[in-house]
């Protein structure tokens, strides 16, 4: 069991549930741009590591199955660190050609204005009968390329350099056809524009309601890779001067559809933030925020009426603080002589950032063959630390140098990290003390030496 205090405490508050809170109302925006798929808003958090990794066919050593990344509550059951936990139940069931599931999900994960370890997101999925078309006398890809024109249309520009196969980056599955996966993907693409676009103009006529200048709707597609899609692509929206990843996708990896026993069954799925686009929707600029009991946050968001740009109350300043240490081995319990612990690992290259859930921050891997004695050091324990020593307080926490020592090899890592409170200002003295306490736990708990 690996999660925090914090954590356990936000899996009762889900947030898409709470009347007039902004990811309530964004989850009820989004849903009206998908009529007649079937909704799950309610299931439970807490799923078996087969429901989360193994039936979407994740690797047994994929980065995202480590205590690093998620958070366990024994060696076989995990909060949820996605909404695709529910991909291969929802399949089986077998309800509906269109589902939408939104729901809280936990990861460990980095601590900026955009991440935060508790989030919620949205899986969507379609799907269409093979045998149904065959029985009729139909193709397959004509039926949905018949769907995709019940889409609504829009005019705006949207970058997609790339082909919808390719062979080495992108590949069609064994048993599809490059037809029907043209037809897919144009039904989930057209799917999500329709979506980000109704986002885009609600917020617009907010923002323009306010008399404000509001900048041109900018999105792309990427190519992605996911374990439980092929080919896969991810939607990017231009946010304050960043291109801002705000869902994943793909045609649905075939095994999880056998395996749920709807072989005749292709189609796509989607994963989304919804924090993410509730950003997007009302320019709130800080995903913290979200958590917020604060009635002057509260009260900006009404079901009724039309959306309104969130008003920041005011920005209360930021106090940077740094932190440096030198990466070392805990003492071994038996107490070798204070033995000094081996140099942490160096040169290694960072482990893979693509890999899905989770992962954005980078991690300092172990050789080949670590020396038992030499704990793995990863970013996402400094992110949790901070999270639990100082909660919302701290906005960011960024590694802002990193140095190994010519002659011991030991390396030193210093962390930046930026305390400000979203509704008041901090004291020099409770920023002194969250400070000396986050140190006292990075000694503690990562066995670290303060520089
Ligand atoms: C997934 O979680 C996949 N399950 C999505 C998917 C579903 C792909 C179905 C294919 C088919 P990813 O880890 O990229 O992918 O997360 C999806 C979205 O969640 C991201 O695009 C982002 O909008 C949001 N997100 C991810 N991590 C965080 C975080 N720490 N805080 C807030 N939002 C996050
Ligand atoms: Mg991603």
């Amino acid at each position: 069991m690996n999660a925090p205090a914090s954590i356990l405490d936000a899996i009762p508050r889900r947030l898409h549930l709470q009347p007039d809170h902004p990811l309530l109302i964004t989850r009820k925006l989004i849903e009206s741009r998908f009529p007649g798929y079937k909704t799950h808003n309610n299931l439970f958090p807490i799923v078996s590591t087969a429901q989360n990794f193994d039936a979407l066919g994740f690797p047994a050593d994929h980065v995202g199955r480590n205590r690093t990344d998620t958070y366990y509550i024994n060696k076989e059951t995990v909060l949820r660190t996605h909404t695709s936990a529910h991909q291969a139940d929802t399949f089986r069931a077998n309800e509906s050609e269109g589902y939408l599931i939104a729901a809280d999900v936990y990861r460990r994960d980095a601590v900026d204005r955009s991440h935060y370890p508790v989030f919620h997101q949205m899986e969507g999925a379609r799907t269409w009968d093979r045998a149904q078309a065959a029985k009729e006398g139909k193709s397959l890809a004509d039926i949905i390329w018949a769907d995709v024109e019940k889409i609504p249309k829009h005019d705006v520009v949207v970058e997609d350099p790339n082909p919808t196969i390719h062979p080495e980056r992108n590949p069609l599955q064994a048993t599809h056809s490059a037809d029907e996966v043209e037809a897919i993907a144009a039904h989930l693409k057209r799917s999500l524009e329709d979506m980000v676009i109704t986002i885009f103009n609600a917020a617009k006529s907010a923002t323009d309601a306010q008399n404000t200048s509001a900048e041109p709707l900018k999105i792309r597609w990427v190519e992605a890779y996911f374990p439980f899609t092929s080919p896969s692509w991810e939607l990017e929206v231009w946010w304050q001067g960043e291109w801002l990843e705000v869902l994943g996708s793909g045609i649905v990896s075939q095994p999880i559809l056998n395996n749920a026993s709807v072989p005749d069954r292709v189609g796509w799925a989607f994963g989304l933030g919804l924090e993410r686009i509730a950003m997007l929707l009302y320019s709130i600029p800080d995903i913290r925020l979200f958590w917020s009991k604060d009635s002057r946050f509260l009260s900006q968001f009404s079901e009724q009426g039309p959306i309104k740009t969130f008003v920041p109350f005011s920005k209360f300043p930021a106090c940077f603080k740094d932190v440096s240490f030198w990466l070392q081995a805990r003492k071994s319990p038996a107490g070798g002589a204070g033995a000094t612990a081996a140099p942490a690992p160096s040169n290694q290259p960072p482990a893979p950032t693509s890999t899905s859930p989770g992962s954005a921050s980078s991690a300092i891997v172990p050789p080949a063959a670590p020396a038992p004695a030499v704990p793995t050091f990863h970013e996402n324990d400094v992110m949790e630390i901070a999270r639990e020593v100082g909660g919302d307080l701290i906005e960011d926490v960024r590694l802002v140098d990193e140095f190994e020592h010519p002659k011991t090899g030991r390396k030193s890592l210093c962390y930046r990290i930026n305390y400000r409170s979203l509704e008041r200002t901090l004291t020099n003295e409770e920023t002194n003390e969250l400070h000396e306490k986050l140190r006292a736990v990075l000694v503690e708990r990562l066995g670290v030496e303060l520089r």
